[in-house]
C-alpha cells in the first residue's frame, strides 16, 4: 500500500499521519483477538490492581517483541502493507523492525507523559518511524494520542521521563517547540497513525471503561547500527558492540517484505498463536 503525495507531505510536514482503511475490519478482529491473547498470556499471574502499580505500569501495559514469541502475532507484524507504508513514508528503500510492543491502557489507566521515542533507543539515524494500531480506534478521553506537529524538525532531542517518577519534560515550554501546535488525533478502527521517532508525542488518560488496545512496530532503515552506551532490549540480549549494525533474525528485514515469516529468533519455539 503506497501513501498518498499528500500524506507523505503531511509526515514530512507534522512528524505524524493518520492513514485511514489500512487494516480490513475481519484482519483487525483478528489481529486483535491474537494480541489480547498473547498480553494475557505474557501477564498471567499478574492479579495487581491499577493502584498496586507503578506509576509507569499505570500508563500502560507493555509487552515488547510479541512477534518473537507468537506466530499470529508474527502473521501480523510482517504485514507487507504497513511496511510499505513505512518505507515510503520514511522515503528509503529497505526497513527492519526496531521492535514491535502492545501498549495496552486499562480503563483508569493514566495519561502517557511527553516524550520523544529516539532518546530512548540506542539507535543511529534520524529517521524511524511507528506504527500505532489502535484495535478499537482511539477517542479523546479512551487514551487518544496527541503529537506536537513538527516537533521532530524543531532540533530538540530530550529524554522525557515517562515513568511518573519524576517531572515530565515541558516541551510545551522548550523554546524549540513552544510555539509548536500540538495535534490531537482520533481515528476509526482500520486507521494507522504513524509517527517519527522524534516528534514529540503523548496520550491522554483512559477514562472509559474498556482497556485501549493498541500495538505498535517500530521500523527502522536498513545500516542503522548501535549507537551509545545505553541500557536497552535490543542490543543488550546479543551483547552488541557501539557501531555495530541491527541486522539479522533479530531485526528482519520488513521492506521489501518477504514471502515467508522471520524465523524464531534465538531458535525457541512460538508460545502461542494459533496457524
Ligand atoms: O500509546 C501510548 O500511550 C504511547 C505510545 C508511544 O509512546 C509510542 O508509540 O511511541
Amino acid at each position: 500500500m503506497i501513501p498518498t503525495q499528500k500524506q507523505i507531505t503531511t509526515f514530512n510536514t507534522c512528524g505524524v499521519v493518520a492513514i485511514p482503511d489500512v487494516i480490513p475490519k475481519e484482519q483487525l478482529k483478528t489481529m486483535g483477538e491474537a494480541v489480547d491473547l498473547a498480553v494475557a498470556l505474557r501477564s498471567v499471574g499478574d492479579n495487581r490492581s491499577l493502584d498496586k502499580m507503578s506509576s509507569y505500569e499505570q500508563s500502560f501495559t507493555q509487552c515488547i517483541n510479541l512477534w518473537e514469541t507468537d506466530i499470529a502475532v508474527r502473521k501480523f507484524t510482517f504485514n507487507s502493507d504497513l511496511a510499505e507504508l513505512s518505507a515510503a513514508l520514511l522515503g528509503v528503500e529497505k526497513t527492519r523492525i526496531w521492535h514491535d510492543q502492545a501498549l495496552y491502557k486499562k480503563s483508569g489507566g493514566r495519561n502517557t507523559d511527553p516524550h520523544q521515542d529516539l532518546p530512548f533507543w540506542p539507535i543511529s539515524g534520524q529517521d524511524h518511524i511507528t506504527a500505532w494500531i489502535p484495535f478499537n480506534g482511539s477517542k479523546i478521553g479512551g487514551g487518544a494520542m496527541s503529537y506536537l506537529g513538527g516537533s521532530h524538525q524543531s532540533g530538540i532531542k530530550k529524554f522525557g521521563d515517562i515513568t511518573g517518577e519524576t517531572a515530565p519534560f515541558d516541551y510545551l515550554s522548550h523554546p524549540a517547540t513552544k510555539n509548536l501546535t500540538p495535534i490531537t488525533i482520533e481515528t476509526d478502527p482500520g486507521t494507522v497513525v504513524f509517527h517519527h521517532s522524534l516528534t514529540v508525542h503523548w496520550a491522554d488518560s483512559n477514562l472509559s471503561s474498556e482497556a485501549r488496545r493498541v500495538y505498535c512496530i517500530i521500523y527502522f532503515p536498513d545500516g542503522c547500527t548501535y549507537s551509545k552506551p545505553w541500557p536497552h532490549l535490543i542490543p543488550d540480549r546479543r551483547q552488541m558492540k557501539l557501531g555495530e549494525a541491527y541486522a539479522g533474525d533479530l531485526n528482519p528485514v520488513t521492506w521489501p517484505a518477504s514471502k515467508t515469516l522471520p524465523n524464531t529468533p534465538f531458535g525457541k519455539p512460538p508460545t502461542t498463536g494459533f496457524e
